[in-house]
């Protein structure tokens, strides 16, 4: 351990961010004896009083532009920098790594940093990255480990630095580790036990700048692997990256499928999650993990994260029971198709989470008569694939916020029949009639879906407060309905 310490002692290091991870690789790496410069372009309250904290603890902190220069903090590579680590979310293309390239300088993530720091006998990574369900899927994996009994933590790009667990005193005997494609991107000497790539859909390209850039940053996960690579055989470019990785000699490729499973998968057979890839004499045997009742909620895409996080406990020797014991003790996060009430035998699922097309897809497919409240930010995306893959679900439409228009007129190409209530509103009470309108078109044995396939932020402030609306208005129409019957 000590050897991987000394590397960063002494030197002069700058922190790219004063966000969650700036602040944790700031700390960790002044604790270490570097000398430690955070930069950063933002100049606001919170990361004033953020800085003002660290200074206090002898790192130094550049905020905003400066006046006299004209230059931002953000942009300049300060005197004497001999490494640059940097937050998650900066573009390749910032002129601060232009700047380092100048200098001849090392750019590195602060996962690479925890990658760099773990002891000898530190606690191996299973790891997690895709477009959609990460979070998800690490959560239950971390479930199922504490489920056999292991100490473990659910970290990374969920929200818990990985500095912080690889540093701290808490004993741990492995990591569920969810990585975002930037994480990947600055961390080229991770390797994890086992890995998945979850699924493959466009996203963060302006980031990355091409869908194959992407694809490869998704693709670092499955490095140096040891026991399995994990993928998606409904998406054969997550079996395309296993292939391209250069793994550990000894380590397998291991599929999930919604449907029965080949020798060497994880898949579903009659409503039982089942293993034909860590049994012994797989040719003719399988095992039952688990009933597709035990996962909430069982829609298909989560069903299919189940199994992703089942095939990597099993990678790390997990027995069947601790899967069935992990995955029904999991609940999902509110606002992710959490069932919010039934009305008149109208079921409301609140799914605020599904921000763009790719997770409102995979929600939507989850029911078979849905009235739909979608609309917001679209964020450049384009509807026609969604709505027409969806249209045969579809009982009735209700549109809102400042992108409706865009999916209004993808439903009037693919699926002119379905009523289509356009609320032009975007204030935040629009929720409330949104239901009304939904409830109006709804009939029993439908579900009013809210996944609105676009940011909230025209209308509220996060997807936290859309859900929140979204809950409370149908409180209130139970509420009328109660009143009605009495
Ligand atoms: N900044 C600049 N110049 C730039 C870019 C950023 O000065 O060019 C500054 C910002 O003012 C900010 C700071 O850099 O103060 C860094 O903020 P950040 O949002 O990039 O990063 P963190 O707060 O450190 O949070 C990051 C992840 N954020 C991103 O990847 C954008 C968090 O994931 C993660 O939980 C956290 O590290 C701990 O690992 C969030 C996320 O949105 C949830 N991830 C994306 C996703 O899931 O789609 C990838």
């Amino acid at each position: 351990m000590a050897g991987h310490q000394v590397s960063f002692t002494g030197r002069n290091i700058t922190v790219a961010g004063l966000g969650v991870s700036g602040v944790s690789a700031a700390r960790a790496l002044a604790g270490l004896g570097a000398r430690v410069t955070v930069v950063d372009g933002g100049a606001g309250e919170a990361l004033r009083e953020r800085a003002a904290t660290l200074e206090a603890e002898g790192i130094a902190v550049r905020l905003g532009t400066d006046p006299i220069s004209g230059r931002s903090a953000g942009h300049t590579l300060p005197e004497g920098t001999d490494l640059v680590v940097t937050s998650p979310g900066w573009k390749p293309d910032s002129p601060l790594f232009a700047a380092a390239a100048e200098a001849g300088v090392e750019v590195i993530g602060d996962v690479e940093v925890a990658w760099r720091l773990r002891g000898e006998n530190a606690a191996p990574w299973l790891a997690v990255t895709g477009t959609n369900g990460k979070t998800t899927t690490v959560q239950m994996l971390a479930s199922i480990l504490r489920a056999a009994g292991l100490r473990t933590a659910a970290v990374g790009n969920i929200g818990t630095p990985i500095i912080d667990v690889v540093t701290g005193d808490e004993p741990y005997d492995v990591l569920a580790v969810e990585l975002s494609s930037y994480q990947l991107h600055w961390a080229p000497s991770v390797r994890p036990h086992s890995a998945v790539v979850l699924n493959l859909a466009p996203d963060h390209l302006d980031w990355h700048g091409s869908m194959a850039a992407y694809a490869a940053d998704k693709g670092r996960v499955y490095e140096g692997n040891q026991v399995a690579c994990v993928y998606n055989t409904a998406d054969p470019r997550t079996e395309h990256l296993v292939r391209e990785a250069d793994v550990e000699e000894g380590c397998r490729a291991i599929g999930f499928t919604l449907g029965a499973p080949a020798v060497s998968e994880l898949g579903v057979v009659e409503g039982l999650l089942v293993d034909r890839a860590f049994v012994p004499d797989r040719q003719k045997n399988a095992q039952e993990l688990a009933e597709v009742a035990d996962i909430t909620p069982a829609a298909p895409h989560n069903i299919a994260n189940a199994l992703a996080a089942a095939a990597l406990a099993r990678a790390f020797g997990v027995g069947p029971a601790a899967v069935r014991e992990g995955l029904r003790a999991f609940t999902p996060d509110a606002h992710r198709i959490a069932h919010v009430a039934d009305v008149d035998g109208v079921a409301y699922v609140d799914d605020s989470k599904a921000t763009n097309t790719h997770a409102a897809e995979a929600s939507l497919a989850a029911y078979e008569s849905i009235v739909w409240i979608a609309g917001g930010l679209a964020k450049g995306a384009t509807f026609d694939e969604l709505v027409t893959r969806s249209a045969k679900r579809l009982r009735g439409v209700v549109l809102m916020g400042a992108d409706r228009a865009l999916i209004g007129e993808a439903l009037a190409r693919h699926a002119p029949d379905v009523p289509v209530v356009d609320l032009d509103r975007t204030d935040t009470g629009a929720m409330a009639a949104a239901v009304r309108e939904a409830a109006r078109l709804a009939g029993p044995g439908d579900t009013v879906l809210m996944a609105p396939a676009c940011a909230s932020m025209d209308m509220f402030v996060n997807y936290n407060q859309r859900g929140e609306a979204f809950a409370e208005a149908v409180r209130a129409l139970a509420e009328q309905d109660r009143a009605a019957d009495e």
